[in-house]
């Protein structure tokens, strides 16, 4: 560990790394951000799309008339008028096609049916009305366990030869080695979990602007999407537009969470609709569209098993998984990654064996499996391994912490090989843990415990150790849809010394415009704010996949570093000419060059950025101007790791779950802005909570959605959250230039098995070992009676 000097708030603006305000928030706070829905086009039409009211039914008919004699409407279109033009289906980012428009039959409740474009928002939702839709009603298969079962309802029969659910069986580790560990081990812990279907619910729903230029041919589409570039890629793909004529623009996004990264069918109604009337679409789905259509996360059942000795030496884990996909695969993840980063479920155990199975399964329900707030499913490993860790405490009747302590991945096994295969690069976590105690005040917390379940209260500690895998990745073996999953940054240094950066990633609220700037102030000594953050438009910023996983500061940051450095190697040269001396005797301290032993013969990058650009010879072989270009990839995955303690109470009478107290200490390596580190750890732990007590998209047997709106998807306040109360260790990844890791997704990921294990300890009095998520004040109620979970 390295000790991280940070500038305490209110102090000065740092050069480089260190707390500062963000440089976004004088525009988001004074409601001058510019988002989608902002953006107003002459002629600009708007778009609505007709959603399926049913999960599964053949279209037998639809009739456009009525909708295309009101008097505003310019435009119906539907399926089979799609299908004509051949743009009826669209690639997924997992290799499978979706319906833009249902032509055979609708596969869930909210699936896109037809589209009207009309000259104003109100007209063309009242044209929707207007279309009549025969629809000859099916069976269809809700419950992901009866997907598979002979007879079951085929989702997907447009797939050629198609005749079952099945997405695709994948598995990691090793499954002799695991069985062995298991025959041998003293104890053997198996628990049923249930992840359950969520959904990221971004404040700003998802939409966009589409504006066709029929005379050059050029495409604008202005959208919500945290993946500009592979959003391009993926257009021309679809609609046969060559490439440089495609402009994507994300202005300002109003939160993503992974639900911004696939292109839904909207997308492409808007753009098909610019083509076809000749002018700029509007498309914007309201809450319910959002929360009934688009990408939800999780809806993972695991089977989780743990074998370990007597005195607590973990040996192996193994699961067996059925992962609810939704009537299309479209979510993101690397193509040699079906189920994600999931083969992280190892934890941050050091163990002999493990192996997983993961089976997926299509069912009437919307798409999705994105990683809300999760590089690729490792919401899931960390929830599986850290609950089932637990479960086996409570079997050997050990304390919780010890059990993990006994376990933990030594300082020195680093960089270590899991036993699935995973480089973790860098860890120490004893004192990450050891940390979270001390905040926690965890020996007191446990004594205060005895004392309150002497008197018949129920209060809970939870404990979570996580480590995630952030970054995707190195490009030998991460692509989407044969995308490598580098990124760029390019740098230019005007001549008065202030500077443009330019990224391929995209910030939906993380604070880009500010940490981008630091990463690149501190190489090469320019002030932040002299520093511009250009990104989300395609026609002005470099290649790259885009901004989920956590991946924005370990790919494109470690670009940010090196471009600058870049360019900062150039300015040594020209200072060397400026001052008459030998490059190898120029010292750079930030901000400047000088000449060794000589500290008054010095030049700033800003003189030196005049002299680049201005009048008379820079040195041999040295073009004029400052600017560099990199492409990073990266070498392996960054591994940030985290130890959360949290507090709760549950009413003994009511089987409310208050948190009362919740302690995060993370550990992401180098931290360039603490302040926004700490923002992004307070949100995670906000979801994570959310998650674990309260968030749910169920579905009835007939597949309608139960949790379309903000009345049935409950969402955390500032009434359900504590005051979080933070920490942090610094273990630097050993690959990254400036040694940082993501952190983005940390909380979201690391929280949900806290709380819930703080939920199960304070119903430990009842014998209960697990409850499923979300715990509700019924779930609660139904496990203190002993009860199992409805699933
Ligand atoms: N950082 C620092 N340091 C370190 C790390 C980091 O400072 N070491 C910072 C940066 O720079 C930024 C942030 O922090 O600003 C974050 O980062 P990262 O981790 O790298 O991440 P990114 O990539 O940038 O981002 C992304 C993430 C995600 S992924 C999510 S979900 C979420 C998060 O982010 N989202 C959001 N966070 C947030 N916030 C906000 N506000 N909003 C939003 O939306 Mo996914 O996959 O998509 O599901």
């Amino acid at each position: 560990m390295t000790a991280v000097e940070e500038t305490p708030a209110g102090t000065a603006e740092p050069v480089g790394h260190g707390r500062m305000l963000r440089k976004e928030d004088p525009r988001l706070v004074r409601g001058r951000g510019r988002f989608v829905d902002d953006v107003q086009l002459q002629g600009m039409l708007h778009l609505a799309i007709l959603r399926a009211p049913m999960a599964h039914a053949r279209i037998v008919s639809i009739d456009t008339a009525a909708a295309e004699a009101h008097p505003k409407v310019k435009a119906v279109v539907t399926g089979e008028a799609l299908a004509e033009k051949g743009l009826a289906w669209m690639p997924t980012l997992s290799n499978d096609v979706q319906a833009v428009l249902a032509t055979d039959k609708v596969r869930f409740q909210g699936q896109e049916v037809a589209f009207v474009v009309a000259e104003d928002h109100y007209s063309a939702r009242d044209a929707l009305e207007l279309i009549d839709v025969e629809y000859d009603m099916l069976d269809p298969v809700v419950d992901a366990r009866r997907a598979l079962e002979p007879g079951s309802p085929v989702v997907r029969d447009d797939l050629d030869g198609k005749d079952d659910n099945h997405v695709f069986d994948w598995e990691t580790g090793d499954r002799a080695a695991t069985d062995a560990v298991f025959e041998r081990a003293d104890v053997v812990v198996s628990e049923d979990l249930v992840y359950p279907r969520v959904h990221p619910a971004p404040m700003e729903t998802c939409g966009a602007v589409a504006d066709f230029d029929s005379v050059e041919g050029r495409l604008t589409l202005w959208s919500t999407t945290q993946a500009p570039h592979a959003h391009r890629t993926l257009y021309a793909m679809v609609a046969g537009l060559p490439e440089h004529k495609i402009r994507v623009v994300a202005p300002d996004i109003g939160g993503g969470f992974g639900n911004k990264v696939p292109i839904y069918p909207g997308y492409v109604c808007a753009i098909v609709a610019s083509l076809v009337v000749g002018r700029p679409v509007k498309w914007m789905e309201d809450r319910s569209e959002n929360l009934v259509s688009t990408g939800f996360a999780r809806d993972y059942i695991m089977r989780g098993e743990i074998a370990a000795t007597r005195d607590g030496r973990i040996l192996g884990i193994r699961t067996n998984v059925l992962a609810d996909h939704g009537a299309f695969n479209a979510q993101a993840a690397p193509s040699k990654y079906p189920a994600g980063f999931f083969g992280v479920f190892t934890g941050s155990y050091d163990i002999e064996a493990a192996h997983a199975e993961v089976t997926a399964v299509y069912t009437n329900k919307a798409p999705g499996g994105v990683a809300y707030a999760c590089s690729f499913r490792i919401t899931e490993a960390v929830y599986l391994v850290e609950r089932i860790v637990d479960c086996l405490a409570h079997e050997l009747e050990m304390d919780p912490v010890a059990l993990r302590s006994k376990n933990l991945i030594r300082p020195e096994q680093f960089p270590y090989t899991t036993r699935t295969g995973w480089v973790y690069d860098s860890g120490d976590y004893e004192p990450t843990l050891r940390e979270a105690l001390r905040i926690s005040g965890y020996d007191e917390l446990r004594k205060e415990q005895e004392e309150r379940r002497a008197r018949g209260e129920l209060m809970g500690i939870g404990v979570s150790f996580f480590t995630e895998a952030v970054g995707a990745g190195p490009r030998k073996n991460m692509d989407i849809l044969g995308l490598g999953m580098a990124d760029g940054c390019e740098l230019r240094v005007h001549p008065t010394g202030k500077a443009v950066v330019r990224l391929s990633v995209q910030t939906q609220g993380q604070g880009h415009e500010t940490t981008f700037a630091q990463i690149v102030a501190e190489e090469i000594g320019i002030p932040p704010q002299d520093i511009d953050v250009l990104h989300g438009d395609t026609d002005n910023t470099p290649f790259g996949l885009g901004t989920y996983g956590s991946r924005s500061t370990p790919v494109s940051g470690a670009a940010a570093a090196l471009v600058a450095r870049k360019v900062r190697d150039k300015a040594r040269i020209i200072a060397s000419g400026m001052l008459e001396a030998n490059v190898t005797d120029l010292e750079w301290t930030k901000g400047a060059f000088a000449v060794k032993g000589d500290p008054d013969r010095s030049v700033t990058i800003q003189e030196i950025a005049l002299r680049a650009h201005g009048a008379g010879d820079l040195p041999d072989g040295i073009e004029g101007g400052l600017e560099a270009q990199v492409c990073y990839n990266p070498e392996n995955l960054t591994y940030p790791h985290g130890a959360y303690v949290c507090v709760v109470d549950v009413d003994p009478d009511t089987a409310q779950v208050s948190v009362r107290r919740f302690v995060a200490v993370d550990d992401c390596g180098t931290r360039i802005n603490p302040m926004i580190i700490e923002g992004q750890v307070h949100g995670g732990l906000a979801d994570g909570v959310g998650m674990a007590l309260m968030e749910m998209i169920p579905f009835d047997e007939e597949g309608n959605c139960l949790g379309g709106s903000f009345m049935d998807y409950l969402l955390p306040t500032a009434l359900e959250v504590p005051d979080w109360e933070t920490g942090h260790t610094v273990t630097p990844s050993p690959h990254h230039p400036i040694g940082a890791k993501g952190v983005g997704e940390s909380a979201t990921v690391g929280s949900p098995p806290a709380v819930v294990n703080a939920v199960v300890d304070a119903l430990k009095p009842f014998g209960v070992r697990h409850a499923d998520m979300p715990l509700t004040p019924s779930r609660v109620w139904d496990a203190m009676r002993g009860r199992a979970t409805p699933s």
